[in-house]
């Protein structure tokens, strides 16, 4: 086909009108590549260009360059055009509803058991407690023999403590510590006297039912200083007691007991009130209604126990505790089941768990139910 007699005119007015009936723009993408794609035929009119003599170029050219305008500029136009309807179309289909609350975003919770060792560390701290920590994997001397523990004490029977099959470079048995203590003895060793400080942490026995499990928290506190007495120990578990309960009618009573490491020894139990059926701390436990609830033990250092941790017992006296935090997590929050605080099930965290927002501070209150 000589370049004469392409109609230029003609060609352009059908593919204007190819391109205003494309109704997709799958089909008006085809008519581009159709036109002007590498094979296209107005490409094919543009490389015609090529064998012309200068006066036919000069003639044609501008004629072959305007066709290949005018399409190009069809084409986009349509393409924005088509593009409009499609959006028009889609609003006009969906409905967007602003008021609606974004969806939420999943946010973890703070474990009762996390929340309540930041309560006590925050209620100690207030007393000039420090917070110390050591190793879960210990030895028998500072998990039992420092601790007045003897070689005889069913405590360090295989069916009480998890030893490991291996003893550590100085031959000692190693073992899951059964309480904090040894920490409290590292203490004492590390830094000597005064002392004041708490050793919260994760505790192992070998001991398995719906009241017990393998492993659970406890926390312990030990001071060591001149002249110290039954009343500082007194004093400081009350103190303790009504901050984390925020309650002021706390009401302690001590019993006589027995601890290798303690002596004297002494059971604290706590008042309560039958509310309902459930236990209210609070109020003498004497009171009509009322009874007393073992909470956690205690006494004053046995002398032994502070030669093994490097000090002269005629010059230090201390006291020291241990209390169950699982327990008084359950006790402050109302859980009724121990298990349920091991078993990660995040409807039960989602219900019982702390926002990492709620961070106990005296002035705010220690802790409040979620
Ligand atoms: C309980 C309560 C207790 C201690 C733990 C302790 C620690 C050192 C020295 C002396 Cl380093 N005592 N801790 C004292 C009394 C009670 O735990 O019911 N334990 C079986």
């Amino acid at each position: 086909m000589g370049p004469q007699t392409v109609d230029y005119a003609a060609t352009g007015e059908q593919a204007l009108a190819r391109i205003a009936q494309a109704s997709e723009l799958d089909a008006l993408e085809q008519l581009r590549v159709e036109f002007l794609g590498k094979q296209g035929s107005i490409s094919g009119l543009l490389k015609t260009l090529g064998g012309m003599s200068a006066d036919e170029r000069l003639a044609i050219g501008p004629q072959i360059h305007a066709l290949r305008e005018s399409v190009s500029t069809a084409l986009a136009e349509r393409k924005q055009a088509l593009e409009d309807a499609a959006l028009a179309e889609q609003l006009s289909r969906d409905t967007l509803d602003l008021t609606l609350p974004a969806p939420e975003t999943p946010c973890g919770s703070i474990h009762p058991v996390s929340q309540v060792m930041d309560e006590l560390a925050e209620i100690f701290a207030d007393m000039g407690f420090a917070v110390a920590t050591g190793p879960e994997i210990e030895d028998d001397w500072h998990n039992f023999t420092a601790l007045n523990i003897p070689e005889s004490h069913p405590a360090r029977a295989m069916h009480d403590t998890f030893y490991f099959p291996d003893k550590d470079a100085e031959g000692r048995a190693m073992l899951l510590r059964t309480h904090t203590s040894p920490v409290q003895i590292r203490s004492m060793l590390q830094h000597g006297a005064p002392i004041r400080i708490i050793a919260p942490g994760r505790v192992y026995r070998s001991d398995s039912d719906a009241t017990h499990t393998p492993m659970f928290h406890q926390v312990e506190g030990l001071v060591i200083d001149k002249g110290i007495h039954l009343g500082h120990l007194k004093w400081t578990l009350e103190t303790f007691l009504k901050a984390f309960f925020e309650r002021e009618d706390i009401v302690l009573r001590l019993r006589p007991s027995y601890f290798p490491f303690t002596e004297p020894s002494v059971e604290v139990d706590v008042g309560f009130a039958l509310v309902n059926g459930k236990r209210v701390l609070g109020g003498s436990g004497d009171a009509a209604g009322h009874g007393w609830m073992e909470l956690l033990g205690s006494g004053m250092v046995n002398r032994k126990v502070i030669e093994a941790g490097g000090l002269n017992p005629d010059e230090w006296q201390g006291f020291a505790f241990g209390v169950g935090v699982d327990r008084l997590a359950m006790l402050k929050y109302g859980m009724d089941d121990l298990r349920a605080f091991f078993d990660g099930d995040v409807r039960w965290l989602a219900h019982y768990g702390f926002s990492p927002f709620d961070v106990p501070t005296l002035s705010a209150g220690v802790g409040t139910a979620a």
